[in-house]
């Protein structure tokens, strides 16, 4: 009893932080998208080869979620952008009051865009909202195209999913067509991207479509704020 009443409370002020994390996002049109997948999906490595790809189009920061060590957050940095490591020191998933410190952590009124590197975890951050603007989903080749269907919340949830490691597709029994058709049964809308970080091939698709929304959302929020004539 006493613990479903302790566990309450976590969550509530979860959700407070993370409605103060969205009021501070939108007020400055800023997109904050996190990453959620499996350990090794090659989050880190996406996030470094998409730095490449967008510089001189997007300002990019990041703030890596890992139980120790600031080992992504240094490769980060090394790719260019600004990073600010948290780590969780055994939990599971990121939380929204470490989001909500992280943000003063970085250059974010130079920024376009955040990326949140979540924990490596397919089940735990896929369902706590750090008051991201969207959450996408990594899944890589070698893991096996059955995730979907047995991890659905996050495929569930995310705005994109990113299929990585599309270079070693020729050594695993990987069927692209089933994980395709099983992720648009849990969501419709979800876009699907096809990538390798190691090789860059499909990271012009997934940069675009950052660029997009990245670029969409400021001029909507200014269309929205704009006063009526
Ligand atoms: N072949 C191949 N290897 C990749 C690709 N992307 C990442 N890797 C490798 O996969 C391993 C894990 O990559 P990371 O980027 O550290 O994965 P991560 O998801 O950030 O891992 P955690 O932060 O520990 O959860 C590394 O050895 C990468 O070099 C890819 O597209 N193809
Ligand atoms: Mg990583």
């Amino acid at each position: 009893m006493r613990k479903i009443k302790v566990r309450k409370k976590i969550l509530i002020a979860n959700e407070e932080y993370a409605a103060k994390n969205r009021a501070f996002l939108k007020d400055r049109k800023l997109p904050c998208l996190n990453v959620i997948s499996s350990p090794g999906s090659g989050k880190t490595t996406l996030l470094a080869k998409t730095i490449e790809t967008l510089r001189g189009k997007l300002s990019i920061g990041v703030i890596e979620g890992d139980i120790q060590t600031d080992i992504d957050a240094k490769r980060i940095r090394k790719a260019g952008a600004p990073a600010h490591q948290i780590n969780t020191e055994g939990a599971c998933h990121l939380s929204a009051a470490q989001i909500s410190y992280a943000f003063h952590k970085l250059p974010i009124d130079r920024l376009d865009l955040v990326f949140i590197e979540n924990v490596g975890n397919l089940v735990c951050p896929s369902t706590f909202d750090l008051g991201e603007t969207d959450k996408i989903a990594v899944l890589s080749v070698p893991e096996g195209d059955d995730k979907p269907a047995k991890y659905p919340m996050i495929f569930a949830r995310a705005a994109a999913v990113l299929i990585n490691k599309i270079d070693i597709l020729y050594a695993t029994d990987f069927n692209i067509k089933k994980v395709k058709a099983d992720i648009s049964k849990l969501n419709k809308k979800t876009k699907i991207f096809l990538v390798s970080a190691k090789t860059g091939e499909g990271m012009k698709q997934w940069c675009d479509w950052l660029e997009k929304r990245a670029i969409n959302k400021r001029t909507k929020s200014a269309k929205k704020t704009r006063p009526r004539q």
